[in-house]
């Protein structure tokens, strides 16, 4: 059993277990959990393999109880205590859950009420009236359930980019190591880093294809071969998840890593611009009449048809042509560019480690500074801080401070907007902070006009530094709220306030699209982890791509900035 399997079933005891009452803090543990496995770099068989029961303790947020669990799963395959659960309240808890609006308790009263297992059996409820004449239901309620399994259903067959792309790096490299390829690669939406793809695209250069299918099509992973050709071959694997392969000759190997990166809309255009100088691009390579003129690289493709070469993420045929012909493309952000991290979350809240523990994580990861930004006490679910509490923290972060060398922490916190758009911390308290991240945790169906006043009111409060997350969305989960983004943005201009995009693999919020607008609008941009647990640091890669994605730059990004620059910048000194 893999990682996100393992997640899985933790993720599910965790719903099992408020479905039934449990103490707040023991669900939480699962979840904890759940997200330290499915964020490990590492295979957590070899965990287990090289320390046992030892080394699956030392997994952030995995105590003795859940260990044992996990090791149980990874000797039989099962877990006997999730089975029981799933005996007494069968029903698809998970599939249940991806609907917006769905907890666990509604679960349990829709299954006891209405026998209600899955989501066909919701769907037919809602749709035959059924729901509204529960008790704590009503006609809006029945309307929403109906809207999230639509909205379920058109994002459903595909997958978070940043739940695979450990997963398509791996079999990239077994790839490539092997002694007759040359080189291997994942192109398609992949490697223009979308935010979810719908499936893994792999060229290979080798001069063997048919040895290359052969070991393909054997992968552990394969579950289903949907068909082995010579050069060209697709699978299905564990996950469920699609893989095509196909093997390219090295003189194709730029117009095919080019016609397989995609995006089609970019691809279309290149060809367009082909024809106009009387040539014709294909996967195979660019052609005179017959005669090939160019295709090894993608360089040489870009060059020979005028053009300077275009990054992967901003081939979506919105005008990066144009800007690569004039010369006026943007030098996107790199990939370690960034100095800082502008939101975390420690066991003070919701996360699973210490403020010691995330900063020492974070300098491994290359990082000048963090701040810690816990949840308020209007998030009361999480633990949400106080004054008194955010004064104590403070405390703790001056000694963690004094001991630790190469990193500094700064004080933080991620402060709820309410309702009327006031904040749940005062004044006061704020004025003390480094960073304050503000943050709509609530209260998510206001009309439009009201959800952008409120937004806007918040990001006025002149100790608003940042505003997290700025739309809530949760990829194939939860739609963003409605609000007018362009007039936020403006807002954040004038208050000169910060937009965040936050890199956890399905938040991912800034979309690309506002990530341009807001460069093009001149307000300033972060790229955060959001990390729970001391091994998300690796998230903000994902940010970094939904960055580039928008065009950003480094310019653009505040925490691209050492530390002093960034607290002068956000500051407005
Ligand atoms: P996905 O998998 O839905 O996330 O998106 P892509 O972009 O990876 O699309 P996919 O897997 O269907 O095809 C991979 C690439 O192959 C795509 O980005 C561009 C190229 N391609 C596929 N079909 C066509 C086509 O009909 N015309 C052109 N010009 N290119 C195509
Ligand atoms: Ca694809
Ligand atoms: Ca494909
Ligand atoms: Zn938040």
């Amino acid at each position: 059993m893999k990682n996100p399997e393992v997640a899985r079933i933790l993720y599910n005891i965790a719903i099992y277990m408020e479905m039934q009452g449990e103490m707040v803090f023991k669900v939480r543990a699962y979840e904890k959990a759940a997200q330290s496995v499915e964020a490990l770099g590492e295979d957590v068989n070899e965990i287990y393999g090289k320390g046992g029961m030892k080394a699956l303790e030392e997994i952030p947020g995995v105590g003795k109880s859940i260990a044992e669990k996990i090791e149980e799963l990874l000797k039989t395959g099962k877990l006997k205590y999730y089975e029981a659960l799933k005996k007494k309240i069968p029903v698809d808890v998970e599939g249940l859950r991806r609907i917006e609006g769905i907890g666990p308790k509604t679960i349990l009263a829709l299954y006891k009420k209405l026998k209600i297992k899955n989501i066909e059996d919701l769907e037919k409820a809602a749709k035959s009236g059924k729901i509204r004449t529960l008790e704590g239901f009503g006609q809006k309620s029945e309307e929403n359930i109906l809207k999230g399994i639509e909205f379920m259903k058109r994002s459903s067959g595909r997958y978070v980019l940043g739940h695979i792309l450990p997963l398509g790096k791996e079999i990239e490299k077994r790839l490539a190591s092997l002694e007759y390829v040359k080189t291997a690669i994942v192109a398609g939406s992949f490697r223009r880093r979308k935010e979810t793809i719908g499936d893994i695209d792999i060229l290979v250069v080798s001069g063997e294809p048919k040895k290359v299918m052969d070991y393909f099509v054997k992968m552990p992973e394969v579950i289903n071969v949907y068909g082995k050709g010579e050069t060209k071959s697709t699978v299905k694997l564990e996950n469920g998840i699609d893989v095509d392969v196909r093997v390219v000759e090295e003189k194709s190997y730029g117009a095919a890593l080019n016609y397989f990166t995609g995006s089609k809309d970019h691809n279309i255009s290149l060809r367009r611009i082909a024809v106009e100088k009387g040539l014709k691009l294909s996967e195979y390579g660019l052609f005179k009449k017959q005669k090939f003129v160019g295709g090894r690289t993608e360089e040489e493709v870009y060059k020979i048809l005028g053009l300077r070469y275009i990054e992967p993420e901003i081939r979506e045929n919105t005008g990066e042509i144009e800007a690569s012909k004039k010369g006026a493309l943007p030098k996107l952000i790199g990939y370690s560019d960034l100095k800082g991290d502008l939101q975390t979350q420690t066991s003070w809240t919701d996360g699973s480690d210490t403020i010691e523990e995330m900063a020492l994580a974070a300098k491994k990861t290359g990082l000048e500074y963090i701040a810690i930004t816990d949840h308020t006490k209007a998030l009361a679910m999480t633990g949400g801080l106080d004054e008194s509490k955010i004064a104590k923290q403070g405390k703790e972060i001056d000694k963690v401070n004094e001991k630790l060398e190469g990193i500094k922490i700064l004080k933080g916190a991620e402060v709820n907007i309410m309702k009327d758009g006031h904040l749940d911390i005062s004044d006061k308290a704020l004025s003390q902070l480094d960073i304050v991240g503000a943050a709509v945790h609530s209260n998510f169906n206001l009309s439009r006009e009201d959800q952008t006043k409120r937004i806007i009111s918040a990001i006025s409060n002149e100790h608003v530094d940042i505003l997290f997350h700025p739309t809530g969305r949760i990829i194939q989960k939860r739609e963003p709220y409605d609000a007018d983004i362009q007039k936020i943005i403006d807002a954040a201009k004038d208050t000169g306030t910060v937009l965040e995009i936050d890199a956890y693999p399905d938040r991912l919020d800034l979309k690309d699209e506002h990530v341009k607008l807001a460069v093009s609008s001149g307000a300033k941009l972060c790229i955060d982890s959001d990390a729970h647990n001391k091994n998300h640091f690796r998230f903000l890669e994902f940010g970094i791509a939904q960055a580039r994605r928008g065009w950003a730059e480094k310019k653009d990004v505040i925490n691209a900035l050492p530390l002093g620059k960034m607290l002068k910048m956000i500051k407005g000194e």
